[in-house]
């Protein structure tokens, strides 16, 4: 049957594979890209884990079961104050650019996955099933990434704990991938032309494009997507080339208040009632008790400035908007904390995620941490959390906490 080239050939078979394009260069050229990537994409999402405060669990991090690999590394600085719009827009940014990369590679070594036998030794078998959490894995971060960016949380609560561990998984398998390939790769690359091997197939079809003519397609394609995705963390104007960011579901609109709107007041279901002046009341509670401050109160308290971004996970950032209100070390001084303590902050927000949020002390004690009542010299909007919201310097959006109505000094 072999014999025979109209035979259909099965894809166990290393003549069904026939693009010239595949070689031991290309996957290496590809490989190499993802080795630099992937570890600064490890590497800005460690960070970004470490400033979800991920230490004061179980308040923003309620991860099942994390043991040891929830450790996290330092109470996340102040400092900065673009430090998180930095981290995680190039965690997202460059995610979403290696998608190309991560596609092309794959297919560069799809005839692998179909070598026979399965497995010609203990050694052989190992390898082959940490590939399966090398490609499970990554595919696996690459989507959860790209749905939590794309489609507003479909996966609330969970997405934390699927990215995270998804994230171990794949860079387990991934280092120990990196550590028997990279020489191999490195080898590949300093011969001037593609050696005979598996990837190459014994049969290959007409070329229709060059190798280097497809590395330029999927660098294009690469670049295409960069430039589609990067003008969510730039705002202003450049936020419009943003075509591939996320829009979320209210127009911003001009003025003071009109910048990026992460969930509108309707969204969240705060209800009018309850925001306006007569009804609303700050609780604070620390060591000496608890206090009740109307809005007027609240502005009749030193009010301080900060020029501050909101930065989601999700990669967008706005530039600096000017924040004032109240400092929230005078709000922990007014309960008995001279020191400032860890904090903890409830919205009125009854569900969803995000109404509750915990900052650190170090958080806390920075003079531009604000419970903000004005913003860009304006009222807040309701859309942008009136009457009073939290703004932290560096502190991934999600800390910032909206319609605010209760904070807790105190060690947590
Ligand atoms: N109560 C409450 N506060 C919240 C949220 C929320 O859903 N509810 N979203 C957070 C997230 S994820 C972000 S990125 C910022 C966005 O703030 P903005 O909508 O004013 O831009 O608000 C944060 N504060
Ligand atoms: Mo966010």
């Amino acid at each position: 049957m072999r014999d025979d080239p109209r035979a259909p050939l099965l894809p166990t078979s290393p003549g069904f594979w026939r693009s010239p394009l595949r070689g031991p260069r290309f996957t290496a050229v590809l490989g190499l890209v993802l080795l630099v990537g992937v570890t600064v994409l490890f590497g800005t999402g460690l960070l970004s884990y470490a400033a979800c405060n991920p230490g004061l669990s179980p308040v923003n991090d309620k991860t099942p079961d994390k043991g040891v690999l929830g450790f996290y590394l330092f109470a996340w600085p102040t400092d900065p104050h673009w430090l998180y719009r930095l981290t995680q827009g190039v965690h997202v940014t460059l995610g979403i650019t290696l998608i190309p990369v991560l596609l092309a590679k794959l297919w560069s070594v799809v005839p692998r996955l179909f070598t026979l036998p399965p497995a010609r030794s203990l050694a052989h078998a190992l390898e082959r099933l940490s590939l399966l959490l090398l490609v499970g894995g990554g595919l696996f971060q690459f989507v959860t990434g790209v749905l939590n960016v794309q489609l507003d949380y479909v996966f609330p609560g969970s997405f934390y704990p699927l990215h995270f561990y998804g994230a171990w998984v794949f860079f387990a398998a991934f280092v120990a991938h990196a550590a028997l390939k990279t020489p191999t790769a490195l080898r590949n690359l300093r011969r001037l032309r593609e050696e005979p091997g598996d990837l190459v197939s014994p049969r290959p079809a007409e070329p229709t494009v060059s190798r280097r003519g497809a590395l330029w397609f999927v660098g294009g394609a690469s670049l295409l997507l960069f430039a589609t995705t990067v003008g969510q963390s730039l705002g202003g104007a450049l936020r419009r080339t943003a075509l591939l960011a996320p829009h979320g579901g209210a127009d911003p609109g001009s003025g003071p208040n009109g910048f990026q709107i992460n969930k509108t007041a309707t969204h969240a279901g705060i209800d009018r009632a309850e925001t306006g002046a007569d009804a609303w009341r700050l609780v604070v509670t620390g060591r000496t008790g608890t206090v009740r401050l109307s809005r007027a109160q609240l502005a009749g308290l030193p009010q301080y400035s900060a020029a501050l971004p909101i930065a989601c996970v999700e990669g967008w950032s706005t530039p600096d908007q000017w924040w004032r209100g109240v400092r929230l070390r005078d709000l922990a001084a007014l309960v008995g904390h001279d020191d400032p303590p860890d904090l903890f902050v409830e919205s009125l927000q009854r569900h969803g995620a995000f109404r509750k949020a915990a900052l650190r002390a170090n958080q806390v004690a920075d003079p531009r941490s604000l419970l903000a009542l004005y913003v860009n010299g304006e009222e807040l909007s309701p859309d942008h959390g009136h009457p009073a919201r939290i703004i932290v310097p560096a502190a991934p959006g999600v800390l910032n906490t909206k319609w605010v109505a209760r904070l807790t000094f105190g060690d947590l």
